[in-house]
């Protein structure tokens, strides 16, 4: 088989990527390890910046995330008893839309079918190589079958643990890394959202986010200890928690139900330079990772995969290497400022073990001054809403 443009990996990188290229003509194969049943199975991110939701526009696959999306204009910090709220939209003439990832995944799948997009579900085994010439192919495994696709170029889409960075491991690939000591404990459940906006909690006992998918479905998390297992969590628990993270009014405010899903993710921040090796480029989570304290990872994919379709664009219709010889850079560019965003809100908001009374003081101070100061609500709103492409 040839392709133009070999993208490995079927989360919303690969499958915004994928619809960009196929609506502009581009030839493209998705390869993905697992199936459809099991990604959708997934639940990560819930917030989408303006760029992201005028790229799933762009990709023609944004009318459910519009009809069902819910727009928020603000987000609340909670600390000393009480809701701060930032007012996003007023602050930076942006607003987010809530509309999670697994959604916004689905709707990129079934756009793809529809316009006949090609996606390998199940392939093992899937390996780049000869990136660095211009024979560049991908080979993969799948009912006992070796099989081979050439192609012009590799999207390495396939995510943290992917093979598309581990295939650049030995090629000058640079690391920078920050492990954090806790991790979040998030619990999907179908009850009206506490809040009509997102709640970020600082409280001694530490984090809590209150998110929602939808009016009737909630999605929230705690700060737990890196040893904390799931099993230790029972819903009672979890709730008990929570509320005692919140201000009163909204702890009394707080609807519980079942949870449908519940989950530890741990947290770093990660970015791999640089991005592209030859023919081979990396994009979203395979080039980099944030803690979601932020809730940038979904929406530095996106800013990702909106440089290199440029860049591809420009190969393929203007006959210039221009957007490709500039894709690592310019992504980079907007990564590390997306990073320190997410570290800083991280830092704000979380205890850190090893934290001093020192240490609490002048978070407690940076809050204080955030609850006064227009110019540094300012300064978290245009990070939040997602800064320029
Ligand atoms: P993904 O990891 O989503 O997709 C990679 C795809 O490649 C997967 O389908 C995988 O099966 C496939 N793949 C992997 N290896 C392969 C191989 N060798 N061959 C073929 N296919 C392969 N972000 C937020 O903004 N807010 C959040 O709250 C949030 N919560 C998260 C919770 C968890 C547990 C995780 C892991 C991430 C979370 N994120 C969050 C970040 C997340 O949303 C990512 O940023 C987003 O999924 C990035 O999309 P992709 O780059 O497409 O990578
Ligand atoms: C979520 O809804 O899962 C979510 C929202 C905002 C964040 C992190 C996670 O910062």
């Amino acid at each position: 088989m040839r392709t133009q443009v070999a993208i490995i990996g079927s989360g919303p990188s690969g499958l915004l990527l994928g619809a960009l290229l196929t609506d502009a003509g581009i030839d493209n194969v998705i390869l993905e390890r697992v199936d459809r049943a099991y990604i959708l199975k997934r639940i990560r991110a819930g917030v989408l910046e303006t760029g992201t939701a005028e790229l799933l526009d762009q990709a023609g696959a944004g009318a459910r995330m519009h009809a069902e999306g819910l727009v928020h204009d603000g987000i609340s910090l909670a600390f000393d008893g009480r809701l701060h709220r930032i007012d996003l939209k007023v602050l930076s003439g942006k607003h987010v839309i809530v509309y999670g990832q697994t959604e916004l995944t689905r709707d990129l799948m079934d756009h793809r079918e529809e316009r006949g997009g090609k996606t390998i579900y199940d392939a093992q085994n899937v390996t780049p190589h000869d990136f660095g010439t211009v024979g560049a192919f991908v080979t993969y495994e799948k009912d006992g079958i070796t099989h081979r696709i050439d192609c012009d170029f590799i999207a390495g889409c396939d995510g943290f643990h992917g093979a598309s960075r581990k295939a650049v491991e030995d090629m000058g690939l640079s690391h920078f890394e920050k492990v954090y000591p806790f991790g979040w404990l998030g619990v999907l459940a179908d009850v009206a959202p506490v809040h009509h906006e997102l709640i970020y909690a600082n409280h001694a006992r530490g984090f809590a986010l209150c998110s929602q998918r939808s009016a009737t479905r909630s999605r929230y998390y705690v700060q737990v200890p890196l040893e904390d297992t799931v099993e230790q969590w029972s819903d009672d628990t979890f709730w008990d928690e929570l509320r005692r993270r919140l201000p009163r009014e909204t702890a009394e405010a707080l609807k519980t139900a079942p949870s449908i899903e519940k989950s530890i993710a741990p947290l770093r921040s990660y970015v791999a330079e640089p991005l592209r090796f030859g023919k081979l480029f990396l994009v979203g989570d395979a080039g980099h990772i944030v803690p979601p304290t932020g809730a940038k990872g979904l929406n530095l994919a996106a800013s990702d995969v909106h440089y290199l379709f440029e860049g591809l664009w420009d190969h393929y219709l203007e006959k210039s290497m221009a957007g490709i010889d500039a894709y690592s850079a310019r992504a980079l560019s907007r990564i590390w400022k997306a990073e320190r965003f997410s570290w800083s809100m991280t830092s704000l908001l979380h205890r850190f073990p090893a934290h001093g009374e020192f240490d609490r003081k002048v978070q407690e101070a940076e809050l204080d001054y955030l609850s006064h100061s227009l110019a540094a609500q300012t300064s978290v709103a245009e990070n939040y809403v997602g800064l320029a492409y």
